[in-house]
């Protein structure tokens, strides 16, 4: 027996303790522990029921994700489900913490469970391009029915205690240690001489339209193509008998383990972790965050105070007139109504959060005492500076001073300061309080500690924390740029903004470029495009069409018109009409003579344009590792997280094809189209962006 299970007796209980911090993941040797401690209780005189716990925070978190990729090694997950459902014994299973995937798939061989009130089960293998491929499809909905376990395979949620007993999936809630709780559960079955019961023994589950729900199911996943496989798998537990079905399932699992969106959700799994976990911050403590200040309350800032206020900060916010206040602390209100809404607090916390744990106030002085201050005003350094200078008057000592800049420079604004040390960005996404995206831009002089507190900031606020460095955009905007650059591009050169969305929309985004630019305000891109006019390189191709639509105040969706055209009242517009004349008229005027483009030619230049500047980001030190970039545009930029980010789907497509399409490209704009020098060496030496995340994870 391995030393992953601990064996106990207990009167005519054997009790199998798996011991493998942190989840208890079932790697080979909890396997092979589990199926030897099954033999020992088996031939152990006396043993009635064999009682299975995990120690630790969690009952087990699933099947050892790390072994993924790599050639399988017995006993294999299935066949220990198979075995220890197939016991004499009556096997029980108390469960506590998270019961996940082949965690939960283990808890289904066993014949009765029981479970904490804190627990959660699911099978949440989708999100890793998978499917549950222990025995899940075939036996939870012979406990659940179909349509039940077709919600709970494909959505891959946990399900809180209370709701797994009323599915069916466990016989009994109770609180209590969970050693305790199983061994009298197991006495109790044992004294009232209560059966086995497989639950692969039980009928098939009822018939459904499997084609429709299948058909459902894809368009959700927008191209994931693991719940909709999930679907199939449980259409063989109801037509099929139950180890045909199993074999169903095993086969479909085994082709989505060859999949390229099984590797690139795995490494999103795994990077999602990775990304805050910075070396340089081993150790280094952050400075205290309990009470935050936010200067100006427009849309962003309000985002930002309501985030801290949900997290339990108290936040002060600044603006400059009552009017202004007044109209901060309405979006404040409006940001924390859809919380209540949504059932994220309750009225009495809410009430709180608008009492005493907001003060909005006109007056700096009212930032004395706060730990860190995040500046939302207008994007204008010399705004900023303004700012900042006030700031280093009225914040105490040691506090940390946040501008929320999307692409300013924060060196400028923390000389502003006589404490540049303290002075860092922290870049959040619109609606703040709702993207998940925190990208903590470290300046020239910025402390490690201060540093470290971006990243407790990032994570007292549920938000996936991402270290960029300072130049325009940061890691996220400054790759946008290129890629948007390479979709108008396009539009000059022939294809129309929307077949770009739409061959987008086929690649995974939730929306095109363009959609996106009409939800954004056009305006915004307007407005770049005259800041940067001064300072263009004479060979940089930028199309001005749309300025026409601009200059006429159609700003996109707030307009009602833009690059489409929105009807009042519905969700999504038409393609604009007029776009058609304006790209023409621009066309000739530049001598252009326009050429189809099919789709998957529009992907790969957004994406080649994606890598090829997300590459220099790396090779310039901007983001550290290129799992940052992937987690940035994932999190960020609505990126497809079964391809892992763009630098996974460079992997995956293989590098030396990306240069040499970017090559091939360069024939027609070399200006444009320059190879990243990191893309270049890393081509040269045969290795890949993720042998890079390898190296700095040694
Ligand atoms: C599965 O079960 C497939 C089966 O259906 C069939 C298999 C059949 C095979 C047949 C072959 C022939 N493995 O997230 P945290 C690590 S698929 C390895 O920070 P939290 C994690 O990386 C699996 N490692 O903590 C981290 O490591 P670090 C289905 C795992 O409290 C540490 O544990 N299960 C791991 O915020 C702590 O994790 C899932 O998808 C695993 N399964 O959340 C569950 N799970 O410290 C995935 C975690 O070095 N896990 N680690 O960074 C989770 O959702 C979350 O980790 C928890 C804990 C909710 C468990």
């Amino acid at each position: 027996m391995t030393d992953k299970i601990a064996y106990e007796r207990h009167g005519d209980i054997a009790v199998l303790r798996i011991q493998n911090p942190p989840v208890n993941a079932l790697a080979q040797a909890v396997r092979q522990g589990l199926s030897d401690a099954m033999d020992r209780a088996e031939a152990d005189t006396g043993v009635r029921a064999v009682l299975i716990v995990g120690d630790g925070r969690a009952f087990i978190a699933g099947a050892d994700i790390t072994e993924f990729g790599k050639p399988p090694v017995t006993p294999h997950l299935p066949v220990l489900c198979n075995r220890i459902e197939a016991s004499p014994l009556l096997v029980v299973a108390s469960m506590h913490g998270v019961s996940l995937g082949g965690g939960l798939e283990v808890a289904l061989s066993a014949h009765y469970r029981i479970a904490q009130p804190s627990a959660r089960v699911g099978l949440p293998e989708v999100h890793l391009g998978l499917l549950p491929g222990a025995g899940g499809t075939q036996r939870l909905p012979r406990l659940t029915g179909a349509e039940p376990a077709i919600e709970m395979i494909t959505s891959g949620r946990h399900v809180k205690a209370s709701e797994a007993l009323e599915m069916g999936i466990i016989d009994r809630v109770t609180e209590g240690d969970p050693r305790e709780v199983g061994l009298a559960f197991a006495q109790e079955l044992l004294d009232r001489d209560a059966p086995r019961r497989p639950v692969s023994e039980l009928p098939g589950a009822e018939p459904l339209d499997w084609d429709a729900t299948y058909d459902n199911v894809l368009k959700k996943g927008r191209g994931q193509i693991s719940p909709a496989t999930a679907v199939r798998a449980v259409q063989a537990a109801s037509e099929l008998p139950f180890d045909a079905g199993l074999a169903a399932e095993r086969r479909m699992f085994a082709d989505l383990m060859q999949t390229d969106q099984r590797q690139g959700m795995i490494h999103a799994f795994f990077s999602e972790r990775a990304v805050s976990n910075l070396p340089e911050l081993k150790g280094i403590a952050p400075r205290a965050l309990n009470a935050i200040g936010v200067i100006g309350g427009g849309t962003m800032g309000a985002g930002i105070a309501t985030a801290c206020l949900l997290a339990g900060m108290s936040v002060v916010l600044i603006e400059m007139s009552e009017d202004a206040c007044n109209a901060a602390g309405k979006r404040i209100a409006g940001n924390l109504a859809g919380a209540l809404k949504r059932g994220k607090i309750s009225q009495p916390q809410h009430d709180a959060l608008m009492g005493e744990a907001l003060t909005l106030s006109q007056s700096y002085d009212a930032l004395s005492d706060v730990d860190l201050v995040i500046e939302a005003v207008f994007e204008d350094m010399s705004v900023k500076r303004e700012v900042f200078g006030k700031l280093d008057a009225a914040c105490k000592p040691g506090c940390v001073l946040a501008s929320n800049t999307s692409y300013l420079d924060i060196n400028e604004i923390a000389a502003a300061t006589a404490r540049p040390a303290d002075v860092i960005g922290l870049h959040f996404f619109s609606p703040a309080h709702v993207m998940k995206l925190l990208e903590v831009v470290v300046a020239d002089h910025t402390e490690a500690d201060v540093v470290a507190t971006g990243f407790a900031l990032g994570k007292a606020l549920g938000k996936v924390s991402v270290r960029a460095g300072v130049c325009d955009g940061f890691i996220g905007n400054r790759i946008l740029a290129v890629y948007r650059d390479a979709a108008n591009h396009m539009v000059l050169d022939g294809a129309t903004p929307f077949q770009i969305d739409k061959a987008l929309v086929g690649f995974g985004f939730a929306m095109g470029p363009f959609a996106v630019a009409d939800l954004a305000g056009l305006d915004i891109g307007w407005a770049t495009r005259k800041r940067k006019a001064p300072h263009r390189h004479p060979q940089e191709r930028v199309p001005t069409y749309i300025d026409r639509l601009c200059e006429q105040g159609h700003f996109g969706q707030k307009t009602g018109e833009g690059y489409y055209v929105y009807e009042k009242g519905k969700r999504g517009g038409v393609p604009n009409p007029k776009i058609a004349d304006l790209v023409a008229a621009e066309q000739a005027e530049l001598g252009i003579t326009p050429r189809p483009f099919s789709d998957e030619e529009i992907v790969r230049r957004y994406m080649c344009a994606m890598v090829n500047e997300a590459a220099r980001v790396v090779g310039e030190g901007i983001a550290r590792r290129p799992l940052d970039v992937d987690m940035t545009l994932l999190f960020g930029y609505g990126f497809p997280r079964y391809w892992g980010g763009p630098m996974k789907w460079a992997d995956i497509q293989g590098l030396d094809k990306v240069l040499a399409d970017i090559e091939s490209f360069a024939d027609e704009d070399a200006w444009f189209w320059q190879p990243a020098p990191l893309l270049t060496d890393l081509v040269a030496q045969g290795r890949t962006f993720d042998d890079l995340n390898k190296d700095a994870a040694k």
